[in-house]
């Protein structure tokens, strides 16, 4: 027995134990609630990344000494999840000097939660990230081809988990993506456009600055091609078609925390794999409507429990729509607020969502 028992390596790989230094434990007999001490002493470190069940944690943030420790979980957090952009409590050799591995004994609670959902081949739900406050939603103009329905589960999984949204079409030296963004005119949406040759590098990393800004979007959208361009140092691995399969090979498989550092400060960028679909379940449809300002006011003279969908009997918004007090715009918001109250009614409506 050593202190290497309190760490949960049931689903991770071969431990090396000549990586750390391990004493011998003359108390071996003794309960282990004796021997585990009350982490009165834990620090707090931010998880930046997570390697077949090592963490790499951030520690000391922004001091002098600020360095990345390689972790691992107690094995009292052995059912966790800790991911990406967790808080976690730390304790011991959190030099980050070679060969040493820290311990993570708990999380601090998380301000938002990013869910994947179980889809009809995975019924387990993952978690993606963890405390970010912004979701920048990178969709292409062409290749892959854009698709609003998914942008709507994305824009509906981070209104719900109180994520702001954003989103950036890429590719627009393929295609222009003015139809495509159509689909999104009613929302209180901050968009951008880029192409090869012009990022829109200021205006997006004016919007990272004091965030935790996740990046989401199909894989080969073009999500690592921003990182790199934002985070100089980023080494994000770009997908290429291999010449010899002529299969596309999108090789960013983790998910990880990049620090931005703009001329008016900093921000936290989370370059995701490509994330095919968000746990809808448990959508608050009110949630929804108060992306959509004005519609949402309106909504106030609705009728109780009002779903604000086309068949909704005395639909406040509906009514106004076709009285045209909304303006020009105002059937377009509508179908756009439609459109996303009806993805979450078909997810919850799912047996187990
Ligand atoms: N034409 C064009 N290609 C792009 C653009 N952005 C990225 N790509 C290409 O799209 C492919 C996938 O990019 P990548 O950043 O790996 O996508 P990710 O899977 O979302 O991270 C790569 O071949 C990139 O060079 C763009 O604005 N225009
Ligand atoms: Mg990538």
């Amino acid at each position: 027995m050593s202190w290497l028992d309190d760490f949960d390596d049931d689903d991770e790989p071969e431990f090396d134990e000549t990586d750390v230094r391990v004493r011998p434990n003359p108390k071996a007999n003794r309960p282990r609630t004796k021997r585990r001490p009350a982490h009165s002493d834990a620090r707090i470190a931010r998880v930046l990344g997570v390697d077949r069940g090592r963490y790499t944690v951030l520690v000391d943030e922004d001091e002098p000494d600020e360095r990345t420790v390689l972790a691992a979980r107690a094995r009292e957090l052995r059912k966790t999840a800790i991911v990406t952009g967790d808080r976690a409590r730390i304790v011991g050799d959190a030099s980050g000097d070679e060969g040493t591995l820290a311990r993570i004994v708990g999380l601090e609670e998380r301000t938002s939660l990013l869910r994947r959902s179980a889809d009809d081949t995975d019924q387990v739900e993952r978690v993606i990230v963890a405390n970010a406050d912004q979701m920048l939603i990178v969709v292409a103009a062409a290749d892959p081809e854009p698709r609003p329905r998914l942008v709507d589960r994305y824009l509906v999984a981070a209104l719900d988990a109180g994520i702001r949204p954003l989103l950036v079409v890429t590719k627009t030296d393929l295609a222009d993506p003015a139809e495509f963004l159509s689909h999104f005119d009613g929302l209180d949406l901050e968009v951008f456009t880029s192409g090869r040759e012009q990022m829109p590098l200021e205006r997006i990393g004016a919007a990272l600055v004091s965030h935790s800004t996740v990046f989401v979007g199909h894989s080969g959208v073009g999500k690592s091609t921003l990182v790199n361009a934002l985070v100089p140092d980023a080494r994000r691995a770009i997908g290429h078609v291999n010449v010899v399969t002529g299969r596309g090979r999108h090789t960013s498989s983790s998910t990880v925390s990049l620090r931005y550092r703009g001329d008016d400060g900093n921000g936290w960028v989370i370059d995701t794999p490509g994330v095919r679909s968000f746990g809808l379940g448990h959508v608050d449809p009110a949630n929804i409507l108060r992306a959509f300002t004005d519609l949402a006011e309106v909504a106030e003279e609705c009728p109780r429990g009002c779903t604000h969908l086309p068949d909704a009997p005395d639909c406040a918004i509906v009514e106004a729509v076709e009285e045209g007090r909304l303006g020009p715009g105002g059937a377009a918001r509508l179908d756009s607020l439609q459109r996303l109250l009806e993805t979450f009614a078909e997810k919850s409506q799912k047996p187990g969502a």
